[in-house]
């Protein structure tokens, strides 16, 4: 009795919120109760591991890390066939120009509220490097002004985005350098993550200090390598930690030895992105495994 009743159930509760873009399936079938994610070491990936064990209804469910670019294909593929897809996104990113994708609802907030991203430096560079940390204090841009360099950089090299907008914002860029003395060929090392925003950033922050004289090397790790190298002074600075959440766990094992600066930008947000034509809205929403 027990059993056809929670067949009856079953059958009842298949609403359309749960049911594939074919109709048949639930979106958890259709997807294999697997969260397409991205690379191992993101922030995003730690966040979306927490979720799984967040929600009751997540049980079961599979978090599948990749790249960036494979999650891309996947998405790109599954809207193509107008097939269910759900992945790890986040904005700013390019994804939310090209195709109509929503955010789903996180009521747990596994995700977090949002983040800033912020300038971090070793200790002691105020000291060894005034200039350099004046420069890194006052740069500031939004985020929308980053998406700018974001899709140029789909189309040109990074750096060259990052370069034009340079040209075109040499305005607000002097308002970074003002009252700063040049240097005579200073090496500094700005240490980032490989994910498109803070290519566009480390980028960005490396012109304007280059047109004060330093030789910046810009070098490209896992966001945990980040904070270790910071923390350690291998690194000089980061413009790249996004904060209070994303990046978290690893600012609570590292940032005792790590100068916050503060925000460069405000307003990033990291989800579980869908696109618009799958029926779901809330992390809450999504099947239970059967
Ligand atoms: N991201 C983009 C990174 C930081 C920037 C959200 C994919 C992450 O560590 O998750």
């Amino acid at each position: 009795m027990a059993g056809s009743a929670a067949m009856i159930l079953a059958g009842c509760s298949d609403d359309a919120a749960n049911e594939g873009a074919n109709g048949e399936t639930n979106i958890g079938e259709a997807v294999e109760y697997t969260i397409t994610g991205i690379e191992p070491g993101a922030g995003i990936t730690g966040q979306a591991t927490n979720m799984l064990e967040d929600y009751e209804n997540l049980a079961g469910w599979e978090l599948e890390t990749s790249s960036t670019a494979g999650m891309m294909t996947e998405l790109e593929q599954a809207i193509q066939n107008e097939e269910p897809i759900i992945v790890t996104g986040w904005t700013p990113h390019w994804m939310f120009e090209r195709y109509d994708l929503k955010m789903l609802e996180d009521p747990e907030l596994s995700f977090g509220e949002g983040d800033d991203i912020h300038t971090i430096t070793r200790e002691g560079l105020e000291q060894d490097m005034p200039e350099a940390n004046a420069v890194l204090d006052a740069f500031n841009w939004s985020v929308e002004e980053m998406q700018v360099v974001i899709e140029e950089g789909q189309d040109i090299d990074m750096e060259e985005a990052a370069a034009n907008w340079v040209e075109e914002n040499q305005d607000q860029v002097d308002s970074w350098l003002e009252g700063v003395e040049p240097v005579d060929d200073v090496s500094i090392d700005i240490i980032s993550v490989p994910w498109d925003s803070e290519r566009a950033s480390a980028n960005v922050i490396s012109l304007a200090l280059e047109q004060i004289g330093y030789d910046v090397t810009i070098t490209d790790v896992d966001p945990s390598i980040l904070f270790q190298a910071v923390g350690n002074g291998e690194a000089d600075a980061s413009v790249a930690p996004w904060l209070p959440n994303t990046h978290g766990a690893f600012m609570d094992e590292y940032g005792e030895s790590i100068v916050d600066l503060g925000p460069n930008a405000e307003g990033t947000m990291n989800a579980l992105v869908v696109p618009e034509y799958m029926d779901v809205e809330s992390i809450a929403d999504l099947p239970a495994m059967e």
